[in-house]
């Protein structure tokens, strides 16, 4: 039995949908549909995808969300979860971020991966998804929660596509099986000042058993696959950044190169 109708999930996806449409804070859905927990926030995410698919826009990939410790502890969550990523989301490496575009965005430096074959759960290992790897880049995800305050529920944020706004990847792709992703040493910096120092390991010991993760939970939740083609953002290293006017975000990620967001 689902906990929520078919209507509230309905109700759900269009309130979340409109307010990143509008640009505009909304209360926790939870407040008012204390039955939303996880698994009913991702049947909201899948018809909320649904919606941003009638509005013309195009699946480039998914997104895991606190798949490291310093993610967890900023979040005090746990669990990790997945959203969707779309052509609209997408910045150019150096390109200016608008704030007025969005609603409180912070930023968070990741490691993804693009696929070169396609990944069927429910028994996807790290080793496989090394091989189905085209490459990855160092990249940026720019998140901006819907709610009040960027606080929420584990339903609630998995409901609201788990924050997912804008995304910028590296320039320098690189072959997965040429570098030790693990031991890839990150660095934040804004305007030139260091923010925060981390390795790629924070993410799940290594960054390809989020990926796993992804396509199995994935395969089991929704029956759905990952595909050549598709960008995978394996999830913050560091902590998230709130982002204001006049900031210039980079981060170098060792071989993976540098990856920068001026803010105006
Ligand atoms: C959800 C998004 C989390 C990450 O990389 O951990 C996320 C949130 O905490 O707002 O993108
Ligand atoms: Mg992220």
């Amino acid at each position: 039995m689902e906990k929520l109708t078919q209507a509230q999930i309905q109700c759900c996806a269009e309130i979340t949908w409109t307010a990143e449409l509008e640009r505009r804070e909304i209360p926790m859905l939870t407040l008012a549909t204390p039955g939303l927990d996880r698994e009913a926030g991702y049947l909201i995410q899948a018809h909320r995808a649904g919606l941003a698919a009638e509005a013309g826009h195009r699946l480039t990939g998914y997104k895991l969300g606190s798949t490291s410790l310093r993610k967890r502890q900023q979040m005090g969550t746990a669990t990790s979860s997945y959203g969707r990523l779309y052509d609209y989301m997408a910045v150019q490496n150096g390109q200016a971020l608008e704030l007025s575009t969005l609603i409180h965005p912070k930023v968070e430096p990741e490691v993804t991966f693009v696929l070169g074959r396609d990944l069927c759960g429910p028994y996807v290992t790290a080793a496989e998804v090394m091989h189905a790897t085209d490459h990855v880049v160092g990249s940026l995800e720019v998140i901006d929660s819907r709610y009040i305050d960027f606080k929420f529920t584990g339903g609630d944020v998995v409901a609201d596509n788990i924050s997912g706004a804008r995304y910028v990847l590296g320039t320098k792709p690189m072959k997965p099986d040429k570098i030790d992703l693990a031991l890839l040493g990150v660095v934040v910096r804004n305007n030139g000042q260091d923010l925060a120092y981390a390795a790629a390991c924070e993410v799940l010991g290594h960054p390809a058993r989020a990926v796993a993760e992804l396509a199995n939970n994935l395969c089991s939740r929704e029956g759905l696959p990952l595909l050549a083609g598709q960008i995978i953002m394996t999830g913050g290293i560091t902590q998230s950044f709130t982002l204001a006017r006049g900031d210039c975000i980079t981060t170098d990620i060792a071989e993976l190169g540098g990856v920068c967001l001026p803010v105006v």
